[in-house]
């Protein structure tokens, strides 16, 4: 991996510091009893990332055999009735929030080493013995965010369902905002590049923790793989370290999320010294073009998240994000005043957009995608982003997939982002209010408080892990609507 300890310590030094905040059940519950078999529900209200606190004691005989507890943590209350025995998915069980303890001697005061995301806890007694009832005293937990409240731009606009809908994002973003932007706080709890521009650019419209993100930033560009790739993701502990994971479109978008950040910010000396690590994200991904200067198909690119429709051919996809991200490596060489960079990059831009119109196109205007020219939506709204067309043509492009069924759809926030910004681009923007209102106003009238990392209302059970009980309910990437309702929709 290669790392740069100046890097490194900038971000530690702009790291932000925890807020704690003690909070209890809503649910009546203090001296609840439970026998063997029995268990209790306890809602805390709303959506919590922290350590609980657990205090027992008994009725009855002195407890002559321990007290056997699952505990199950969940974000939803669908989640309280999912069996982990059930789950084969290829993403690790270890992740799922329960717990089985046993208690040697009452009364007991147990502190849960974990840190969970949830709103629910569930205490089961799997076993007792009939000569004593488990008495719950006392439920607690210690939360943890480095978001500032008190901070919080406010959204009002005499529209109930939006600012539902705009609270609802900004509680996603606050519970992701840890020590890092992290993805989800049940899962991966980490930072990964895509998420970070997302919560960056909702981050700049509410709580405003400008150092928090040139941290984020700084971190990535600290310790890169080898040729010099910004990873897809990154730990903090034990110590910072990449991940060996290596998406195309992920390290492209750090492009991206710098010219972001230093178009709100102003801030030249990051930018000066992010720029490096951003123009050797373009080198890299140049290598994965062909002759025809279209970008390799989905068997030879290696990974490239675009979405979690698991069907999708990432082709085309890639070849607008690539040509998104040239774009913002033109508009910060040009604030640099690098102007024969500027220069190489624009010709770069025009030659692959141009290989993008010639060879991606039918004769319908859709752009297809890998040997088996797929239609998708992930296709048409990175080209739109990508500015492969623009103005009435994009957005008739974007009109015109409504009548094709067949064409790959979407199923996560990260990607519906994109496409509510990509009508944005194009001038329509009450349709990107009518997305918002139907997409993540759908996760809102389903009862989340926090937005999920996926939503497909055609089939609300799915899973890319292969089963739901691992799915993120309060997912930072789709926390889109605290950024478009605040930045273009304020009434
Ligand atoms: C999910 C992570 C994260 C995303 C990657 C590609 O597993 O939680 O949100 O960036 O996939």
């Amino acid at each position: 991996m290669a790392r740069n300890e100046e890097f490194l310590e900038k971000a530690a030094a702009l790291l932000p510091k925890l807020h704690h905040m003690r909070v209890f059940p809503l649910t009546p519950y203090r001296g609840r009893t439970l026998k063997a078999g029995e268990s209790l529900c306890l809602d805390f209200g709303d959506h919590y990332v922290g350590y609980v606190t657990l205090k027992f004691s008994y009725t009855g005989s002195h407890p002559d055999a321990p007290a056997w507890l699952r505990l199950k943590f969940a974000e939803r209350a669908c989640e309280l009735s999912e069996n982990a025995a059930e789950y084969h998915g290829w993403i690790s069980r270890g992740w799922i929030q329960q717990e089985e303890i046993h208690i040697d001697v009452l009364p007991a005061e147990i502190s849960l080493p974990r840190r969970y995301a949830f709103r629910y806890l569930q205490i089961e007694a799997l076993d007792l013995s009939s000569k004593y009832d488990l008495t719950v005293e006392c439920v607690e937990a210690e939360t943890v965010t480095s978001a500032d409240d008190g901070g919080l731009a406010p959204y009002a606009c005499r529209d109930a369902e939006l600012e539902r809908i705009y609270a609802v994002a900004c509680r996603t973003l606050r519970e992701c905002m840890q020590t890092v932007f992290e993805d989800g706080p049940k899962r991966d709890r980490r930072l990964w590049m895509g998420d970070l521009r997302l919560q960056a650019l909702a981050n700049y419209e509410t709580y405003k923790s400008y150092d928090m993100v040139k941290a984020c930033l700084y971190l990535l560009a600290g310790d890169t793989l080898p040729d010099g790739a910004v990873g897809a993701c990154l730990f903090l502990e034990p110590q910072i370290e990449v991940d060996d994971t290596r998406m195309f479109d992920y390290s492209l978008l750090f492009v991206a999320a710098l010219r972001d950040y230093v178009s709100v910010t102003h801030d030249g000396d990051t930018a000066r010294e992010l720029w490096p690590t951003a123009k050797r994200q373009i080198e890299l991904a140049k290598a994965s073009f062909d002759d025809r200067g279209i970008v390799r198909d989905s068997d030879r690119l290696g990974w490239c998240f675009v979405d979690w429709n698991l069907r999708l051919n990432k082709q085309a996809p890639a070849q607008g994000i690539y040509l998104y991200c040239v774009q913002a490596a033109i508009e910060l060489a040009s604030a640099l005043g690098l102007t024969d960079e500027a220069q190489t990059l624009r010709a770069e831009y025009a030659e692959k957009k141009k290989a993008a119109l010639s060879r991606l196109r039918d004769d319908r205007g859709f752009f297809l995608s890998g040997e088996a020219k797929q239609l998708s939506w992930a296709s048409q709204i990175w080209m739109v982003l990508g500015g492969a067309v623009e103005g009435e043509e994009a957005a008739g492009l974007l009109a015109s997939l409504e009548a094709e069924p067949t064409a790959e759809k979407m199923v996560t926030p990260y990607m519906v982002h994109h496409y509510v910004d990509a009508l944005i681009s194009c001038g329509r923007e009450e349709k990107a209010l009518a997305v918002l209102r139907s997409y993540w106003g759908g996760m809102v009238r389903e009862g989340a408080d926090t937005f999920w990392e996926l939503w497909n209302p055609d089939d609300p059970g799915e899973s890319p892990y292969g089963g739901t009980i691992v799915n993120s309910y309060c997912h930072a990437w789709s926390c889109a609507p605290a950024y478009f309702l605040q930045k273009y929709f304020r009434k």
